[in-house]
């Protein structure tokens, strides 16, 4: 039967008989050959440049581009005109950051991030304090990893104008609560900026019921090609925010003293759009709505409990956060004792083993577990059992290859 995996060429058994067994996807995904085939399809066929042609070739791509906000749209929950391309999740953070934060924090009001946020929703929040006089202040999890209520409870006070949260860490891989995030945050008149960069391609994430004011996602970790990314935002607030970027295709009129902007979302599209990405992006959601978010989760989890169930029978394995199956998406964040992260992806490279380690952008979170680094696997709809057996093959020979006994 043909497997989820056979779609990705570079996931193919090479001329030695060997193949990759890549668990770096919390990084970037690999592309299937359906994503492949829709964006040279485009440059073949359709490519010219959206919104400026009246031409039969420019409607094309015209088309592609807006048939692709559909489709991304349609996949997050939203209205087509509350979904803003960007090239990548860091784009649509910053984004919100200087366009809302600028515009509406003044000094006294609060930035609540939760301490396990990706560096992509905390540095640009610590420019727009500084510049408006905001104070950022931090969540933390309990001792399992796990944002609790009382913590909300603890943080957000009527001065708290901004929730940011990862709705799945990129280092502990735990979901983040987020209605109850949402209801305390909008009790106060907050806004709730969700990162769903790890969370779209393992959950479905529907913007509408869970009721978030932003959301921002990556193509690329969702099997899309690099260089398109989304952000989804509340039209109340995309209007009466001013534009992020100025230039072409962001205006209604122009004049030499003054400008108006085009509506929502083209107000926030300055600038050639990456349409081959887009196309590629929509193909991508195509692609993982066709397997169905069932077989994709339960495929995933049943790799996360066996990858946990062998790293407990290492006892020199420490995984961060729960070590549990259940709220776990796609990462799983862990150290050998005595040994270096980069030692252990290194001696895991050896037999083709793609893991990450380092600080995985997210200081703040190492700096309060008490870590310098870690090291990463992370799983996507086309790891197998066998990926997972040889992770922790690898794992459980690293201790002997650095000289310190099993
Ligand atoms: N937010 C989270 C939670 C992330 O994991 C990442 C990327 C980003 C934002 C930024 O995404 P980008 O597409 O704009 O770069 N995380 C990782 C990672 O964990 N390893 O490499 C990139």
């Amino acid at each position: 039967m043909r497997k989820p995996i056979d779609d990705f060429p570079i996931l193919a058994p090479q001329a030695d008989g060997r193949r990759l067994i890549y668990l770096d996807n919390g990084a970037t995904t690999q592309k299937p050959a359906q994503v492949l085939d829709a964006v040279e399809r485009y440059y073949r066929s359709e490519n010219a440049n959206p919104h400026r042609g009246v031409y039969q070739l420019a409607m094309l791509a015209t088309d592609a581009h807006e048939n692709a906000r559909h489709t991304v749209a349609q996949f997050l929950g939203a209205p087509d005109e509350e979904l803003i391309f960007t090239q990548n999740t860091s784009e649509a953070l910053n984004l919100v950051a200087y366009s809302y934060g600028r515009a509406f924090l003044k000094p006294g009001d609060e930035v609540l991030l939760y301490v396990a946020e990706h560096h992509s929703n905390l540095v640009p929040w610590q420019w727009v304090a500084k510049t408006t006089g905001a104070t950022l202040k931090y969540l933390y999890p309990d001792e399992n990893g796990r944002l609790t209520p009382e913590e909300l409870d603890r943080k957000i006070t009527p001065n708290t104008k901004i929730v940011g949260v990862a709705h799945v860490s990129n280092v502990l891989g735990l979901e983040v609560p987020v209605a109850e995030i949402v209801r305390r945050a909008h009790a106060v008149g907050a806004v709730v900026v969700l990162d769903c960069a790890q969370s779209v391609a393992h959950m479905p994430v529907d913007v509408k019921a869970l009721d978030v004011d932003f959301a921002a996602m990556s193509g690329h970790k969702i099997y899309a090609p690099m260089g398109v990314g989304a952000l989804y935002g509340k039209k109340e607030l995309l209007e009466k925010m001013p534009p992020f970027l100025a230039g072409g295709d962001m205006i209604a009129a122009v004049h030499e003293q003054r400008t108006t902007y085009a509506e929502v979302p083209w107000k926030f599209e300055a600038g050639t759009r990456n349409v081959g990405g887009e196309v590629g992006l929509a193909a991508a959601i195509e692609y993982v709505q066709q397997l169905g978010w069932d077989t994709i989760m339960r495929q995933e989890e049943a790799l996360i409990a066996q990858a946990l169930d062998g790293m407990a029978k290492l006892p020199y394995v420490r995984v961060y956060g729960a070590a549990s199956a259940a709220g776990r998406h796609g990462v799983i964040s862990f150290n050998i004792e005595d040994v270096h992260p980069h030692d252990v992806a290194t001696i895991l490279d050896n037999d083709n083993v793609c893991i990450r380690a380092g600080h995985h952008c997210a200081q703040p979170l190492m700096e309060y577990l008490g870590i310098g680094s870690c090291c990463r696997a992370s799983f996507a709809l086309y790891n197998t059992a066998e990926d997972v057996e040889a992770l922790l093959r690898g794992l459980g020979r690293v201790r002997e290859v650095m000289g310190l006994g099993s």
